[in-house]
């Protein structure tokens, strides 16, 4: 019998030396996440300014940090310097040590500029770069379902800053290797553990489409009409991709870059694009051929300013709703005829020899 661990990397473990023998910690906050603050900090050594996360110690904190750091090496993904483990006024501490990214977020700096419109193929370049953080993350089984635009940092501010997906506290391996690792044998495998794993990837897609489809226009494709906290009407759009591309933004925008959100956006996760199609769509792939045709965005980012935190909660609230319902479509799925390993399973319990 193979080792099941073997195939694992290595899992690095947090440094248990105090943090402020390496750092000098400021109050300056950064940002403030669901699962904790992120301050400013210095290296004692260089003097160089960093981003530090600090997380309550726990199995979730654990994961996020596992996660964060096995694909920390992506250039589109915030680096992980040091991480450790300290403990803070008798409370266990995570303390995460990240590039600092000062270029601020992705929509911040589109509605910041002052030269001129923002065009499709600059829209494109930014798709592109986030699409390769995404396939990173998929090719390593791992699905970071709360891609969203607070999420979506630059290093540095001007040309030479680059585009970086952060904030793994959602992250969740999906186990696509289960039918090659040689110490199970398929027919055995319980369907729920080879079900989850196409819809939380796919999740991530539809925020891929909602991200492009504002980088085209200004506005997203959902949003209730009055602001107000969870929406039904809005529940059901989205539900039933009910959205437009209204004439006066998108009249100039490419048909291929429309036939992509829509492929994004299919309500369907399993007929969803998977991340492979979308990194290799000609849209994408030869970003540099697209149009530079002016789009409506920075202005129209500019004119929602003040409604901006709304719109990024409504986001927040779909997100969430996705998680729990994809998880929901997994259950559902064990029910489901069209699951051809139940079935066999199904068959073979009836037989009196396997009873
Ligand atoms: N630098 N979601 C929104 C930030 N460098 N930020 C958030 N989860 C995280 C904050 C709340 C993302 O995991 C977050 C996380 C990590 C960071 C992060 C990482 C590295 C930064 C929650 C900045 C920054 C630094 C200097 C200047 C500026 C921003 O946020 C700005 F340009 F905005 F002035």
């Amino acid at each position: 019998m193979m080792n099941p661990m073997a195939n694992r990397r290595n899992v690095k473990s947090p440094k248990i030396t105090p943090i402020t023998e390496d750092y000098q910690i400021t109050n300056t906050v950064l940002g403030l996440g669901i699962n904790g603050k992120v301050v400013e900090c210095f290296s004692k050594a260089t003097n160089e300014k960093f981003a530090l996360k600090v997380l309550h110690d726990s199995m979730k904190a654990r994961r996020e940090v596992d996660l964060h750091w096995r694909v920390s090496g992506c250039r589109h993904i915030v680096n992980i310097i040091d991480v450790y483990e300290n403990t803070y006024k008798s409370v266990k501490c995570l303390l995460v040590v990240m590039e600092c990214m000062e270029g601020g977020e992705l929509f911040q700096r589109i509605q910041d500029r002052q030269d001129g419109a923002f065009t499709e193929r600059e829209a494109a370049q930014v798709m592109h770069e986030i699409c390769i953080a995404v396939k990173y993350l998929h090719d390593n089984n791992i699905a970071h379902r709360d891609l969203k635009p607070e999420n979506l940092l630059y290093t540095k501010q001007g040309p030479q800053g680059i585009l970086k997906l952060t904030d793994f506290g959602f992250a969740k391996e999906v186990h696509t290797n289960t039918l090659q690792t040689p110490c199970y044998t398929p027919y055995y495998v319980a369907p729920e553990v080879l079900g989850p794993e196409k819809y939380d990837k796919s999740c991530d897609i539809w925020s891929l489409g909602v991200i492009m489809y504002i980088l085209l226009c200004g506005f997203p494709p959902f949003y209730s009409n009055h602001g107000l906290a969870i929406s039904p009407g809005m529940k059901k759009r989205i539900r039933m991709g009910q959205y437009t591309f209204p004439d006066v933004e998108w009249q100039n925008v490419s048909q291929m870059a429309k036939d992509l959100i829509i492929g994004m956006l299919n309500v369907d996760p399993i007929k969803r694009l998977s991340i492979e199609q979308v990194i290799r769509n000609t849209w994408i792939a030869q970003y540099m051929a697209v149009p530079q045709t002016p789009l409506h965005t920075n202005r129209m980012l500019k004119e929602g300013e003040e409604i901006w935190p709304e719109v990024q909660e409504e986001l927040n609230r779909s997100l969430a709703t996705m998680r729990v319902d994809y998880d929901q479509v997994h259950i559902k799925d064990l029910d489901s005829s069209k699951n051809s390993l139940l079935n066999k399973r199904r068959k073979r319990s009836v037989h009196p020899t396997e009873s």
